[in-house]
């Protein structure tokens, strides 16, 4: 509503003392580009799959994102520090970040009221809009749609477009994890149940027969929207009357059209559309005694209503796309005289729910026709034993339940990601890791490579190290106390062209090839390689069928790498293959396993955590660290004794004492330990170097002597 600038402190505590509501203002230019612009022409036709419909401007989208601010402004005005803020629909869709990047202890649902389109669709939003929308998203813990289908459609669009991968709906998001999941709203069945026998409702219900007649009354309830199919409904009607002569002054569509959007062109087109076509139809079959559309544009207050649902025989519900629909679920509920017939779309999400109802498909007036001549004839027994199920069915899941199943699963999500914070390698454990590198005389550092030092890629063989790590790992390798190992799965020629140079140890294909600075490859444990050339052939097949899978052979492993190909092929024909190496090497001496975007085979019996635990038997450490991302890092950090720091890239769960977020966060920690510290500093400062020389001078002087 417009509100007065003057007014606005006024109204603000009016509505906080008298609703406990908050209100955000915003000018009414945002507003416009905000509310009847992004919202109504992008989103709303693009999320019901109408997307020759969408607009795309930039300038709608700025305002957009500035009104979501303002939200996010408002609430952190007002927030305390363990709310939990719960977030409905689409038009605040970036405000989950936005909120969580300013307050992170906040526990934050997102519920989205109308259907997650499907990737295709989705994807038509510009670049960085869409990439905004889901990362604005997932800035909740848990987010909410309707069906199942939508919550798929949600969890494909972040896999394609993001690629972040999902376990049952759990994102596994660098720092945290989010969920989402499907949550199909009900209404309040109790009211409308009481409502229906009320007496206010059932005069009302007199009242309208008296007016009615006695003909069957066909209900069709309404938001004036394109999405609600009401013209292919009006169509549908009078096709039926057309087919159905003997229907003639017999029944009567009731069409309650609720004004909504108005000023958006489309809805004004739509209206002036309606119009004519209850005009034409009344036209064509109507009398002076009998109207076939009884035709309202306005709102209905809830006592009419429900006598309206009380007196329909039918109920018509035909949208293109909804996310739900309310009404459907409010006839059935209204419905206390046991009979009834409810005509629903199979695009509404209540469809989902309600089988026993006569489902449509909204584009073909046929089958909106055929089944209106379908309902009416549907025998009263039958009529109450299909409206029984249905009501037993939104009489256990009311709204009432739907909200309280989604708070406590916000704060259940919520609450696994504070345990998992506590788990992440924050600032006060890296204080503590620091002053015990410090204090120790002996360390152990032990380093993966892929997804540890240096990002995936999706040709793994683009992944040398920069400069940067090269000379990370200097500088920790030539401070005398360290032993630096860097232990992979990669292939020992790979690591030598790496690292050669470097004063470390390095440790080839998971454990199968060592060698230290000064001396040859040593192989841990020799064994036949035939085993490897009956199973080439089949994963070359494999990757001849996924486009981006390539195969590498490694001395004692095989890997199939997938991390090129299409996210969602990937991971079924990966799955396909595991089976397949399975039962060919049931009596053969290998391991299969499931790596980072890859399928490794490998000896079985060599891993990176036997390689620890002979490092371990060399020399006594008082520190160890052991840096890794993947499941055969697990077995290092496995071996590895309490006192050790073991670090996880990532958020999945592990033997590690901690996980840290990325990449980035593993260079971070790796400087701090390579800084030199206030005494080494020391020592290699000026004074100290000229005491040196002094000292190296006068030693050569004596020694000449
Ligand atoms: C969105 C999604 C999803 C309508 N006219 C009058 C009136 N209504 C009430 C109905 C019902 C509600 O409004 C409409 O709900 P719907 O679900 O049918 O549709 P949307 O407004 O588009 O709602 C939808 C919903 O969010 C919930 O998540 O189901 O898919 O699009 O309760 O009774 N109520 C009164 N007079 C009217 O004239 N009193």
């Amino acid at each position: 509503m417009t509100v007065d600038v003057s007014k606005q402190r006024v109204i603000t505590e009016k509505v906080l003392t008298e609703h406990g509501a908050y209100p955000v203002y915003l000018p009414q230019e945002e507003m416009d580009q905000f509310y009847l612009g992004f919202c109504n022409k992008t989103i709303w036709p693009l999320f019901h799959s109408l997307p020759s419909l969408a607009v795309y401007d930039e300038a709608m989208w700025q305002v957009y994102r500035r009104v979501n601010e303002r939200f996010r402004d408002a609430l952190l005005d007002i927030l305390k520090p363990d709310d939990l803020v719960w977030i409905h629909d689409y038009h605040l869709m970036l405000l989950p970040r936005l909120l969580k990047e300013r307050r992170s202890s906040i526990q934050i649902g997102f519920f989205l009221h109308i259907p997650f389109p499907s990737y295709e669709i989705f994807r038509l939003l510009p670049g960085v809009w869409r990439k905004e929308v889901l990362d604005g998203l997932l800035g909740a813990d848990l987010v909410g749609f309707h069906t199942y289908e939508y919550t798929q459609h949600f969890l494909q669009s972040v896999l394609r477009i993001l690629g972040h991968g999902h376990n049952m709906g759990q994102i596994l998001l660098p720092d945290r994890s989010v969920k989402a999941d499907t949550f199909p709203m009900g209404i309040d069945y109790d009211r409308y149940v009481n409502g229906a026998i009320s007496p206010e409702v059932q005069s009302e219900v007199a009242r309208f027969r008296a007016s009615l007649g006695d003909v069957r009354v066909v209900l069709s309830v309404d938001r004036l929207d394109y999405t609600k199919g009401i013209l292919n409904r009006l169509e549908g009607f009078d096709l039926f009357l057309q087919q159905n002569p003997k229907w003639h002054s017999k029944i009567v569509l009731v069409l309650v059209v609720v004004p909504s959007r108005i000023g958006v062109d489309q809805y004004d087109l739509m209206k002036r559309q309606l119009e004519e076509l209850v005009g034409r139809i009344n036209g064509k079959y109507g009398n002076l005694g009998w109207m076939p559309v009884v035709y309202q544009y306005r709102h209905v207050p809830f006592i009419p209503l429900v006598a309206l649902y009380a007196i329909s025989d039918v109920a018509l519900v035909t949208p293109l796309r909804d996310g739900m629909n309310l009404v459907a679920k409010e006839y059935i509920a209204a419905r206390t005289s046991g009979t009834g017939v409810l005509i629903i779309s199979e695009m509404a999400g209540a469809a989902k729910e309600l089988g026993e109802a006569v489902l449509i498909n909204p584009n073909h007036c046929g089958e909106i026709a055929s089944a209106i001549a379908v309902a009416l004839e549907i025998p009263e027994e039958e009529q109450v034993r299909r409206l029984r199920i249905m009501q037993a069915r939104l009489q256990r899941y009311t709204v009432h339940r739907w909200a309280r199943d989604f708070v406590q699963e916000t704060l259940d999500t919520a609450a696994t990601t504070k345990k998992f914070e506590t788990q992440m390698l924050g600032n006060v454990a890296q204080m503590l890791l620091l002053k015990q590198y410090r204090k120790s005389l002996k360390r152990l550092i032990l380093l993966d490579y892929d997804g540890t030092l240096v990002p995936f890629v999706a040709d793994h063989a683009q992944a040398q190290p920069g400069t940067k790590v090269i000379s990370l790992i200097r500088r920790l390798a030539e401070n005398l106390a360290n032993h630096v190992v860097l232990i992979s799965g990669r292939d020992r020629h790979t690591l030598e062209a790496w690292f050669g140079s470097l004063p470390i140890y390095l440790v080839a294909e998971h454990g199968f090839f060592a060698k230290t600075a000064e001396t040859e490859w040593r192989i841990m444990k020799v064994i036949p390689g035939d085993w490897k050339h009956g199973l080439i052939p089949i994963l070359k097949l494999f990757a001849d069928r996924l486009p981006g899978a390539s195969v590498e052979e490694k001395e004692y492993s095989l890997v199939w790498h997938y991390r090129g190909a299409d996210p969602e092929q990937g991971e079924p024909v990966a799955h396909e293959l595991i089976d397949n190496l399975n039962a060919l090497t049931g009596n053969v001496d290998v391991q299969i396993m499931q790596a980072n975007k890859a399928v490794e085979v490998r000896v079985a019996g060599i891993n990176k955590g036997t390689t620890a635990r002979e490092l371990l038997a060399e020399a006594e450490y008082d520190f160890i660290l052991a840096i890794g991302d993947d499941r055969t890092d697990e077995d290092l950090f496995a071996v590895l004794p309490d006192s050790a720091y073991s670090i996880k890239v990532g958020s999945a769960r592990g033997h590690a004492k901690y996980n840290c977020k990325d990449v980035d966060e593993v260079h971070r920690v790796l400087s701090l330990l390579a800084a030199p510290s206030r005494k080494e500093e020391f020592h290699e400062g000026p004074l100290w170097r000229t005491l040196r020389f002094l000292v190296r001078i006068t030693d050569h002087l004596t020694k000449k002597r």
